[in-house]
């Protein structure tokens, strides 16, 4: 058995030392070491040994077994050396191709103007705040005086939710959670998306606000031109003409409209401020005291002014967007602009 054991061996080392390619040394494993192969019907046969016999031979058997896997594995990694080197001086590199590019996106222009206008307001000294999108009824009308089946609501076409849920219609409620959760003095912007049922070629039903609210001891309504003067110059300018005209909200008194001087036309009159020279960009006024009421705050002693301003609006004036549906569509080509 074991002269056997030996011409075993020597055949198989010849045979691995003659083949040419990994598949070929594969297929000699198999038949030497697979299930049916050569070496493990000898290691079966072990068994049919006598006992004293049996780890004599085993250990011989043992010994080839080692032998010829050791010469395997040499000559398999040494045949898949000459595969790569093959490949390598074959397949050249070329190191000098310009190489892919990765495609990088843009920020979308109302982040862009969301950004513009936070640092502004950081530069003023306004916190920057932020709340749920669905609301419930009272954060986004009861608290900020718009009481139950009062016609102010019907101003803001709500899309309701369930029971007292609804999605915000103005990012009010921002402010009305931070003072319930704040004592004066309060100086934040509540930017953030809100929702009126409305669709047409100026209207979306899903668009962006930006608010803003200070509150403090002996804050005035001149303390409120100053800011959204100061605001309106470094957003569009310095010499950017500021007019305020009376108007009505629940939640100010009194309440003003704030125009800046046409940037397209610079006042003259043109198509897009349709002649008057003046575009309405923000609405604001003095905080009604009845809004105090509502979070505890002492309407006596404290005074202050909001605004809010609507971001699209913004943003079309500011890259001279024509059409407001252009940023919701999501076209690269128009995206990729910014
Ligand atoms: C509290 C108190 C008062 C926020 C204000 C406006 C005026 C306003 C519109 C501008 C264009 C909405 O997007 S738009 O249609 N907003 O005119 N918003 S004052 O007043 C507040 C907010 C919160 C507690």
């Amino acid at each position: 058995m074991r002269e056997q054991l030996e011409q075993l061996k020597s055949s198989a080392l010849q045979s691995i030392e003659k083949a040419s390619s990994v598949e070929q040394l594969q297929e000699i494993r198999i038949s030497l070491l697979g299930r049916k192969g050569e070496l493990t019907a000898i290691m079966k046969g072990l068994g049919s040994l006598t006992a004293e016999e049996r780890p004599v031979v085993g250990q011989v058997v043992n010994k080839v077994r080692d032998e010829i896997e050791v010469a395997l594995r040499t000559a398999i990694e040494s045949a898949q050396e000459k595969v790569i080197s093959a490949r390598l001086q074959s397949e050249r590199i070329d190191i000098s191709l310009p190489g892919r590019s990765q495609l990088r996106g843009t920020k979308h222009p109302i982040s862009l103007v969301i950004e513009e206008i936070s640092s502004i307001f950081a530069g003023l000294g306004f916190a920057v705040a932020e709340g749920p999108e669905i609301e419930h009824d009272w954060y986004n009308f009861e608290a900020l005086n718009f009481p139950p089946e009062h016609p102010a609501r019907d101003m803001q076409d709500t899309f309701f939710v369930e029971n007292n849920l609804l999605l915000r219609t103005h990012t009010s409620p921002v402010q009305i959670r931070t003072m319930l959760k704040q004592k004066p003095p309060v100086r934040i912007i509540a930017p953030g998306t809100v929702y009126r049922c409305d669709s047409d070629a100026t209207h979306s039903p899903m668009f962006h606000q930006i608010e803003g609210l200070m509150v403090d001891t002996g804050v005035t309504f001149g303390d409120l031109k100053g800011i959204l003067t100061i605001f309106t110059n470094q957003l569009f300018g310095q010499k950017t003409g500021v007019r305020l005209r009376p108007s009505y909200f629940p939640f100010t008194e009194p309440s003003a409209e704030v125009d800046i001087a046409c940037v397209i036309c610079s006042g003259k009159g043109c198509r897009v401020c349709k002649n008057t020279g003046w575009l309405e960009i923000l609405g604001a006024g003095m905080v009604d005291p009845e809004v105090y009421r509502h979070v505890q705050y002492d309407a006596e002693n404290i005074s202050g002014f909001a605004f809010g301003m609507g971001i699209e609006r913004v943003a079309m004036l500011k890259y001279g967007i024509s059409d407001m549906r252009l940023l919701f569509e999501n076209d690269v080509r128009f995206l990729r602009q910014f």
